[in-house]
């Protein structure tokens, strides 16, 4: 079922915006600069045994000092857009109280070098940094962090709010609850599922919060959105409905649900009947999380195949996470994730394009006045530089193809009727793949870790030139 469009990305419409992605924690380095406060993955990262070896964000991509030539990379292929986002430890070192002056310069120029190459700044708040000091206080299964975001959101968009096109709340809640206190493969590495489930809360709770002054705050009206990494639940078997619905109910509705529905499922409630009450939900918390949004990000990267474990037969595991002693699926012990079919990436994530599709068609039924855009989606594959005639190259010509299959994939959903107004590559530089350290490369462009050297893969080539045919063709059709 490949595109009948024929070229993948040709025939997204005029005002589509196609552009790119990363995460501060990922590619910023300078963690004690700037007067930059601590955040759990600090904590996390330094502590033996948590990531691909001891790997840790300390340079990363060292993109804090190289920020302005990494703009004149996003510039050279033409981005449409950028999403970045703001490290909450160098707004509020502790994640409480004014903010710093530094840090919100850095920004700023970011931005403006942004809006200086005709590329929108597309800003998340959250993408998982949180300030060591809140954690030390109880982290997100304390009600107060979503306090502490919300007060974070108003005096940074207080800051930079004139000049962003877009702003996110947060970036995946599903990873900063299940695996942040869930499994403990992300940091702070907590392994508890009640925990698990009261950050769940927590975050939708500070989501909601945090909308409404990001809107009070903001003076050039931007679009206001929260973006979620959907489970796309396949089944085999007799049993595989059940599982399919449980773990929709976990991974999808605990967040779509109160966001856009102002509800908590009453199947997610019974499912984790025996984990939590669920105590933590207050009267009032459920209207302030049912926030209107603009758009609603949208992260894919593979689908997961799932039935009912019989108690019997040895249970096949392969949901794509460490286990660190806990699991992401609180309640879930009963669902079983099976092996799928190839082919894989370097993640061992299964390359499945017509999940995109069938994603964006069911969220645009369920949801059908919500914008959507793709805020991440790409591939880690083993990457190697080499050196053709006098010219370094990367021949990644397996991300070329994820690429093309999953464009094709959205204009496809298009031509179904889903009001999908963006598509951002995951990720624009090779970077801090969290657990699994620099192992994983998943940029369009090459970082030599020891050089901080960036070299265009030939599937950055291939985006930059196909934003080049976009614009050609969007100029012959306003002059003719
Ligand atoms: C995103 O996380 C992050 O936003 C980004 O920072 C990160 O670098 C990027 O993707 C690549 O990992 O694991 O079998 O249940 C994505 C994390 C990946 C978690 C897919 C859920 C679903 C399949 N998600 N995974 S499975």
């Amino acid at each position: 079922s490949e595109s009948h469009h024929g070229r993948p990305g040709m025939s997204f419409p005029a005002d589509f915006i196609i552009g790119s992605a990363t995460a501060s924690y990922q590619v910023e380095g300078a963690v004690n600069e700037g007067g930059r406060g601590p955040s759990i993955w600090d904590t996390f990262s330094h502590t033996p045994g948590r990531t691909w070896n001891g790997d840790t964000g300390d340079v990363a991509d060292d993109h804090f000092h190289r920020w302005e030539s990494d703009l004149d990379i996003m510039a050279d292929m033409g981005l449409q857009a950028y999403r970045f986002s703001i490290a909450w430890p160098r707004l509020q070192s502790t994640g409480r109280g004014p903010v710093n002056a530094e840090g919100v310069r850095f920004y700023s120029k970011l931005i403006d070098g942004l809006l200086a190459r005709g590329i929108r700044p597309i800003a998340t708040l959250y993408h998982w940094d949180l300030p060591q000091e809140l954690e030390d206080a109880g982290g997100w299964p304390v009600r107060d962090t979503a306090l502490r975001f919300a007060e974070y959101a108003a005096r940074t968009v207080e800051q930079l709010g004139d000049r962003v096109h877009i702003w996110t709340t947060l970036n995946e809640p599903w990873c900063s609850a299940y695996l942040g206190y869930g499994s403990g493969a992300h940091a702070p590495g907590r392994t508890s599922g009640a925990d698990a489930l009261a950050a769940v809360h927590h975050l939708n709770l500070a989501h909601g919060l945090a909308v409404p002054e990001i809107r009070h705050a903001a003076t050039n009206s931007p679009d206001v959105s929260v973006t979620l990494n959907f489970h796309v639940p396949r089944g085999v078997h007799d049993t595989s409905p059940e599982a399919i619905r449980r773990v929709d109910a976990l991974a999808n509705r605990a967040f779509t649900s109160p966001i856009l529905r102002g509800r908590y499922d009453e199947d997610l409630l019974a499912d984790t009947v025996g984990v939590t009450d669920w105590g933590f939900v207050h009267d009032e918390d459920l209207a302030a999380i049912h926030q209107p949004i603009d758009v609603l990000g949208v992260n894919y990267y593979s689908t997961v195949t799932v039935r009912m474990w019989d108690g019997v037969s040895p249970r096949e595991q392969n949901d794509g996470h460490k286990m660190v002693g806990g699991s992401p699926w609180p309640g879930g012990d009963s669902i079983e994730f099976l092996a799928q079919d190839g082919p894989f990436t370097d993640m061992g994530w299964n390359i499945a394009p017509d999940g995109l599709e069938d994603l964006l068609v069911h969220l645009h039924e369920e949801f059908p006045d919500q914008p959507l855009m793709i805020t991440e989606n790409g591939a880690a594959f083993p990457d190697d530089l080499v050196v053709i005639g006098s010219e370094k190259r990367v021949v990644d010509s397996e991300r070329v193809d994820y690429l093309q299959r999953h464009f094709a994939a959205a204009e496809r959903a298009i031509s179904r009727g889903v009001d999908l107004r963006g598509y951002l590559v995951w990720s624009l530089l090779d970077n801090f793949e969290w657990g699994y350290g620099y192992a994983k490369r998943f940029g369009i462009v090459y970082v030599d870790f020891d050089t901080q050297q960036r070299v265009l893969k030939d599937s950055a080539r291939w985006l930059r030139q196909l934003l080049a045919d976009r614009r050609e063709a969007t100029q012959k059709d306003a002059a003719s």
